[in-house]
């Protein structure tokens, strides 16, 4: 995924025609556009093959079972124009290299500490095997919390150069500009974006607050 806005629109509307117009109104700034069950199982996988003639879609399905079923699950998000898919790490590394791999060329994404406060419960006393379970497996990156820019940091250290992606901004507390500066490649913005009134107008908003500086490394 190219890092350029620094910013992925999550768009989990389950108005189809609604998911239409975000996708419209913020592609210009941002880097992927992320799919999720809700607007999945509203829309179906077409919305993906849709989506995917603006960009990079970004599957969010959390794959989380025994390696054959990721595999079938990942093929098909792939088979629909999918670029990559987010997977969860405590399924094993087996399942997760078996995304890996069911994704090629397309990337993988796996979840660590979740952003939301259910997250402190069980993710985040895992997070860190998850992240280095993630580069043993040939992921592109990890999926960190922008609502905790220290723990983003502390991951940074261990995944080098591969790719941070933090949803949490906006609606569950977290700001652009901390997760960004924290070592995140990208934030990820759902309800921010696509329940505000002019979603493009959103979209450019936060994009303004995130600074243009490469992180330190
Ligand atoms: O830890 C995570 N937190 C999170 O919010 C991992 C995620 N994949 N997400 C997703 O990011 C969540 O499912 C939603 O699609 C998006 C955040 O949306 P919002 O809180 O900005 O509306």
């Amino acid at each position: 995924m190219r890092t350029k806005h620094r910013m992925i629109a999550a768009i989990d509307t389950r108005d189809v025609d609604r998911a239409r117009l975000v996708a419209e109104a913020v592609r210009d700034h941002v880097d992927a556009i992320k799919v999720n069950w809700p607007l999945v199982l509203a829309g179906g996988l077409s919305v993906v093959k849709e989506f995917s003639r603006l960009g990079y879609v970004l599957c969010d399905l959390k794959v989380a079972d025994i390696p054959n079923t990721n595999r079938l699950i990942v093929e098909q998000a792939m088979a629909a124009g999918a670029s990559g898919v987010i997977c969860h790490a405590f399924v094993g590394e087996d399942s997760v290299r078996a995304c890996v791999e069911a994704a090629q060329p397309g990337e993988v994404f796996v979840v660590t500490e979740m952003s939301h406060p259910g997250g402190q419960e069980f993710t985040a006393r895992h997070a860190e095997d998850f992240a280095r379970l993630a580069v043993r497996a040939g992921a592109a990156g990890i999926i960190a919390p922008a609502t905790r820019p220290e723990r983003v940091k502390v991951w940074r250290g261990l995944v080098g150069s591969k790719r941070i992606l933090a949803p949490g901004v906006g609606a569950q507390g977290g700001r652009p500009a901390d997760a960004i500066l924290a070592g995140a490649d990208a934030v990820i913005v759902g309800r921010a974006i696509y329940e505000a009134a002019d979603p493009g107008a959103a979209a450019e908003a936060i994009e303004k607050e995130i600074p243009r500086a490469p992180a330190a490394r």
